[in-house]
């Protein structure tokens, strides 16, 4: 059994989701609110090593300077008694009626400048509390209705606005970078940047791209009928995983936010074993926070609140437990030396070969036995097998 949980395991959690009151579209809240020392207090006593939040989670919407001084003041508290810290913060740009069609890339341009003084001003409180990533999930920047939005004009207002605020974090001299959280849709229609892909794709055309990079959440993904492993591999190997959402989702439907595993295990498992041990092939394995944005779910009490965030963290110290024993495993070493799966680390050209050389080598083509290389098995099932049975415990 894994140790319980500790700060070197850089466990964190948003204040939104332990704070969860289990309002849906069809119920009201279940729970009482929590207060956010509370939340902290007690992630802290679970082993977790860090909290984040949404502006308004912390300082209700509306509330005056005064007000606003006392949240701060007392979380600033709950945090140095407790030596939690604030890996990440964001923005809540979705909550208020004014965003309903949208922030940074609303029609009304009203608006638009309203949700980038409302970022600026959270960038302050930030950078003072000493978080390194400011996460952008941009729930409601889309449509239900192709007639109601310009794609092309609202892109590059989502561009103009990050640029912006790239060059104030830049010119603040504020030690953090930002990461785009898509989502193919919930609670808009369609949402823009719906995946991993789109969302690196638009951050290669922004003015300060090197600083920007992608925070994708499990369920999210998974909601588009990705493979999550493969969009955690390819931001990985653009070298833009800078922050990460773990949770648990039950194939494409509404947004689930389960207990991290508590969805698709299998998938959960190869995550965790790309995260921890790198690509089989080599590879960066990632080093920031394993943030949890998940929601207990609505027929708990305050007790299964807790017990749910603990899970979070017992469900990832137990797969990467098996994941260390599958890839120690000598049965497991030969299966992969059988599949060829490091071999593709291998560059297809020699050292220095051109394609001249490449026409040249009648071995790779006039000679090669293609009858050969088409009936040769690749002995995946039995790989594959292995990995379940260590997921499974059995060996
Ligand atoms: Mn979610």
């Amino acid at each position: 059994m894994p140790a319980l949980p500790t700060r070197e395991d850089k466990f964190s959690f948003g204040l939104w989701t332990v704070g969860w009151q289990a309002r849906d579209p069809f119920g009201d809240a279940t729970r009482a609110a929590v207060d956010p020392v509370e939340s902290v207090n007690r992630l802290a006593e679970l082993g977790a090593y860090g909290v984040t939040f949404h502006d308004d989670d912390l300082i209700p919407f509306g509330s005056d300077a005064g007000e606003r001084e006392q949240h701060v003041k007392r979380f600033r508290a709950a945090l140095d008694a407790t030596g939690m810290a604030v890996p990440m913060v964001t923005t809540n740009l979705f909550t208020h009626p004014m965003f309903k069609d949208g922030a940074f890339t609303s029609n009304d341009r009203g608006v638009r400048r309203y949700a980038l003084r409302k970022v600026m001003r959270n960038l302050d409180l930030a950078a003072e509390l000493g978080a390194t990533t400011y996460v952008f999930w941009g729930g409601r920047e889309g449509a239900e209705t192709d007639s109601a939005k310009d794609v092309r004009s609202a892109l590059e207002r989502y561009r103009e606005g990050i640029d912006l605020l790239a060059e104030y974090v830049l010119d603040r001299g504020y030690a953090i970078r930002f990461a785009i959280e898509p989502k193919p849709n919930e609670p808009r229609g369609d949402i823009l940047l719906p995946t991993v892909g789109s969302a690196l794709a638009f951050i290669s055309s922004l003015e300060h791209r090197e600083m920007v990079g992608v925070n994708p959440e499990v369920g999210h993904e998974q909601m588009a009928g990705m493979n999550f492993v493969h969009s955690i591999s390819q931001a990985l190997w653009h070298g833009k995983l800078f922050h990460i959402d773990l949770n648990g989702q039950h194939g494409p439907k509404f947004d689930q936010d389960l207990v991290f595993g508590h969805g698709d295990l299998l998938s959960a498992f190869f995550l965790v074993d790309l995260l921890e041990n790198g690509a089989p092939g080599g590879g960066p394995a990632y080093d920031g926070p394993r943030h949890f944005d998940y929601k207990p779910l609505r027929t708990e009490d305050m007790t299964g609140v807790w017990t749910s965030a603990a899970s979070n963290m017992r469900t990832y110290l137990l797969l990467k437990e098996r994941a260390a024993a599958f890839r120690s495993d000598p049965e497991v070493l030969e299966a992969l030396r059988a599949s060829q799966v490091r071999e593709l680390a291998i560059p297809t050209l020699a050292p220095g070969e051109s394609f001249a050389e490449l026409l040249a080598d009648a071995s790779s083509f006039e000679d090669f036995d293609v009858d050969a290389a088409g009936s040769h098995g690749y002995g995946f099932a039995h790989l594959d097998q292995l990995a379940v049975e260590h997921v499974l415990g059995a060996r």
